[in-house]
């Protein structure tokens, strides 16, 4: 481990920034705070959800009765499709900047069922959503007027998603957003440096060491990253260099579906809740560039840190310098190696005394 108990820097490659990691603060036992299962059950079925099947939405479309996933165009889309009639060119007064973006939005529902997350879902309707990305992947990214496809899930009422219908989201923009872009200059220029894939070193070097490693699978590799900020954050990586979800092969695809509900349901065990997150996937961009440099991956940024109800905040030293963290992420990807992979719903008793 690296300066077990002395306050340090670590460096994020996938975008150059430093987190201060503060690990002398958490030397003390784990104090997690202890609290009753959450087993609030919610309906399979609720009349006055905008995206269970057969309801209506805002601004009067009525959902099919759909039996499976369903996809629709967000009906307040952060963006609209049609270029402004002034033309794509920027607008400028001297250090006043402004380029206009185009692009569309789309809602994924995960299943019919209100009641369910990834985590209880099962792996064959897991794979069913994953399929679903590809799709929406493939046929937005194949668009002369979209560059990049950024596939995302914000989910609890902690991350400020209202609805626990278990659903997703597509954004999709002509330009290639802020956060992709800064990723695929690291890669890009670690693959011109060093002759080799970063995230694919990268991989090799936590494969070896074991110490932020969560679990694997055939396809995929299940880690707490080195430069962790979210106090459980993890990524999802392939095990093969795959630029984005549509090179996965069937046996991949399905792999991805079973890495996101193991990790799912140990998230949900961590803490006896329904974890709350936001996920996405981070791929190469679909502007016709050549992306030999990407290495696709998901991102996971959980806000728990000792309880249900106890929240990272972003505040402070942290908006105003740099990121923080006390518990290392050797410590949080030992947590969460510990978890059972048997849901604690599913347990005699729903995880009564567990
Ligand atoms: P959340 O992941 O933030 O809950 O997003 C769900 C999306 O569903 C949200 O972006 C859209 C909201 O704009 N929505 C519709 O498209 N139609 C509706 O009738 C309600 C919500
Ligand atoms: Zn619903």
């Amino acid at each position: 481990m690296f300066f077990e108990d002395t306050p340090h820097r670590r460096l994020n490659q996938l975008t150059g920034e430093w987190v201060l990691v503060s690990p002398h603060r958490t030397k003390r036992p784990w104090q997690g705070q202890r609290e009753a299962p959450d087993r609030a059950a919610l309906p399979a079925y609720d009349k006055h959800c905008y995206l269970c099947p057969g309801n209506d939405r805002a601004g009067g479309a009525v959902n099919p009765d759909y039996a499976d996933t369903f996809v629709f165009t967000n009906d307040f889309a952060a963006l609209l499709p049609e270029p402004p009639a002034q033309g794509l060119a920027p607008q400028m007064d001297g250090l006043l900047v402004a380029e206009p973006e185009t692009g569309t939005c789309r809602v994924i529902c995960y299943s019919p069922r209100h009641d369910l997350t990834m985590a209880r879902l099962g792996v064959d309707q897991a794979a069913r959503v994953v399929d679903v990305w590809c799709r929406e992947f493939a046929g937005l990214g194949g668009r002369e007027d979209i560059g990049y496809v950024q596939i995302f899930e914000n989910r609890g009422s902690a991350m400020g998603c209202s609805n626990p219908h278990p659903h997703g989201q597509v954004w999709a923009t002509r330009g290639v957003p802020m956060y992709p872009a800064v990723e695929d200059r690291r890669q890009a220029e670690h693959l011109r440096d060093k002759d080799k894939c970063l995230l694919c070193a990268y991989l090799e070097t936590e494969l070896a060491r074991g110490e932020r490693l969560l679990f694997e699978n055939d396809s995929f590799a299940v880690l707490v990253p080195f430069w962790a900020f979210w106090p459980f954050e993890t990524m999802i990586l392939p095990k093969t260099h795959l630029s984005n979800i549509l090179e996965m092969n069937p046996a991949q695809r399905r792999d991805l579906a079973e890495a996101m509900v193991r990790l799912n349901v140990r998230y949900d065990n961590l803490f006896q809740t329904s974890f709350p997150y936001s996920m996405g996937i981070h791929q190469a961009p679909t502007d016709g560039g050549d992306h030999p440099h990407w290495h696709f991956h998901l991102h996971y940024y959980p806000p728990l840190l000792r309880s249900r109800s106890v929240k990272k905040f972003m505040v402070g030293y942290e908006m105003m310098a740099m990121p923080q963290r006390d518990l290392t992420a050797e410590s949080a990807a030992a947590r969460l190696r510990e978890l059972s992979e048997v849901h604690f719903l599913d347990l005699p008793g729903g995880g009564e005394g567990a």
